[in-house]
Parts: structure tokens; sequence; C-alpha cells
């Protein structure tokens, strides 16, 4: 059975110690549990401070067959911010702007050029989710119609080559909203006027909201997914969410990282829906979830440990 872990983020103390908790030991340097599997929900780079031994710890259960991974799109994010543009002589696919440098500066500082090169070939084989028998992992959002249009460009432009990416990174075309989706997740656009500030005090518009229940009743405050404060007042608007097909009840459990959920408790956010992403990075704490094969998931099997950042910390 499966141990489906959160965002990691450069953590790995704190993995280690998550690992530990759900009795896996460490034998040869590579952590193994006799009867289970780890499940890693990608975003492994970035923000934290031991992003070389968090890669690694994860690589070597990785590559001894103790853990199986997604891509999460920070993953997805510096294999574009790495390849050049081929339309642009010295841009590269995600452009070098202070935004998206800064968002990626602990990685570029942390670990030198030659063993990021290894690490983004590791990143390009990593499937975007796994669809296991009866659980289902993805990082942001389970959408098959997204799936399907990635799955058939994965086939034409033979996996998440330049050309992929190339074409990934392009808006308005179909893959670009399918990476979104299944990488990001679901989002609306506020109406006009309407703004927030994102955990790194970016201005945005687009609200991540419930992907996985249906909009039919709920206000911007209750489908929000990730934002409380500022949101219009009033019902939601139907036409906002004309791309959301609500997580079917009869399906197998989905589970999920990427929101930087806060709560002093972990838990599930439907009977067969669980996020598993307590903003370990941002003081919260890494989380995971003991699955083993049940249907409706129950909130006494996560097992969390604090992040040894403080809540402060910018
Ligand atoms: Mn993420």
């Amino acid at each position: 059975m499966y141990d489906i872990i959160g965002d990691i983020h450069g953590h790995a103390d704190e993995l280690s110690e998550l690992l530990e908790q759900l009795g896996y030991e460490r034998q040869q340097g590579v952590y193994r549990h006799p009867t289970r599997t780890a499940v890693f929900v990608g975003d492994f780079i970035d923000r934290g401070p031991q992003i070389r031994e968090a890669l690694s710890l994860i690589r070597a259960m990785h590559s001894n067959q103790t853990a199986l991974a997604v891509m999460g799109n920070h993953e997805f994010n510096a294999l574009a911010y790495h390849t050049p543009d081929p339309d642009e002589p010295g841009e590269f696919l995600r452009k070098h702007s202070e935004k998206n440098t800064k968002q990626h500066s602990e990685t570029l500082r942390q670990i030198s050029d030659d063993e990021l090169l290894d690490h983004l070939e590791w990143f390009r084989q990593l499937p975007m989710w796994l669809d296991l028998e009866g659980v289902r992992i993805v990082h942001a959002c389970w959408d098959p119609d997204s799936m399907t249009a990635i799955e058939s460009h994965l086939q034409e432009l033979g996996g998440v080559s330049a050309e992929f990416l190339s074409d990934a990174i392009r808006q308005g075309t179909r893959l670009f909203d399918a990476i979104e989706a299944v990488l990001k997740g679901k989002e609306v656009k506020l109406p006009d006027g309407f703004f927030y500030h994102d955990k790194d005090g970016n201005p945005r518009t687009m609200l991540r909201v419930k992907w996985y229940r249906s909009p039919v009743n709920e206000t911007f405050d209750s489908y929000s997914l990730s934002v409380d404060e500022g949101l219009p007042p009033g019902p939601f608007p139907p036409e906002l969410t004309k791309s959301i097909q609500p997580y079917p009840a009869a399906d197998a459990p989905v589970f999920f990282g990427h929101y930087w959920l806060r709560s002093e408790v972990p838990s599930r956010l439907a009977a067969n829906v669980a996020c598993v992403d307590y903003s370990v990075a941002k003081g919260g704490m890494l989380c995971a979830y003991r699955w083993d094969g049940e249907r409706l998931l129950s909130d006494d099997k996560f097992v969390t440990v604090p992040s040894n950042e403080s809540a402060s910390t910018e």
C-alpha cells in the first residue's frame, strides 16, 4: 500500500523525520519499508534550505523502487526555465524574469549546473499523474480531458521534449491549458477590479478553486481553495466554471499537493479527495496520508511533521 507525501520544496530533514514516523528505515542510504511504497506528489525543489539533500533522498528511493513520484509545477517550470526558446535566440521557454528567477533562486543557488542537468533529465521522465490500483495521484488536479490532451502530445512529441515544452508554454494552445489544469489546478478569473496577493506578494486576478466539487450554490469565498480574503461577495457565477467537471464520488480516491493549505490538523476535502500539501516551506507542516486501500478516506490517517522553518520567514 501507499504513503502519499506532499510537496517537499527542499525540506529534507522534515522528510526524513516523516519517513521514519511512517516506519521507513534507511538502509545503504535508501529509505525503505518492508510492505509499503511512498508516493511523492511533486514540487521537490525551490524555496527550502536542503534541495540537494531532498533530491538525493527522493531519487535514491525512486531508483530503488521504494517510492513513486509525479511531476510538480516547479519541476515543469525548471525544465522550461532551462530550455532555450527556439524562436528567440538568447531567451528561454520560461522567461528569466525577476519573478520567475526569484521563484527558482534557491535551486539555482544550492545546486551546481552539472547537478541540475542531471536532475532535469530525471524530472523529464516523471509521469504527470499515476492511476494506480484503487488510487490516483496528481500534483494539482485530476482532469480527464486535460490528461487526454497531454497523453496525445507526449506520444506525438516524444515525451517532455523541447518541442513539448515549447508548445506547453504558449498561451492559447490546448496543451498549455491542459498543463495548467493538471499541474497548477483549475483557476477562474475574478470580476474586474478584484485581486488578491499570493504567498509571494504578487497581485493575482486568477482564483484557485475547489475543482473537485460542483460550483452550484457556492460563493467565491466557499469555492476558493487558497484565498479567503478580498473576494467578491455574492454567489459564484456558474459561467466561470465551464471547464470544471467535479470529481465523481464513485471514482477511486485522488490525492494531490500544490495548494499550500494551512490548518492545525489535516482533513480530507471530500470522501474520496485529499490534499497533502500543508505548507512545509511556509512554516506549516510536511504531510502524508497512509493509504491502505480504502475507498473512503479517513482524517485519522494523515501523518505530519512540523516545519523547521518559522512561519514568518519570507
Ligand atoms: Mn505546486
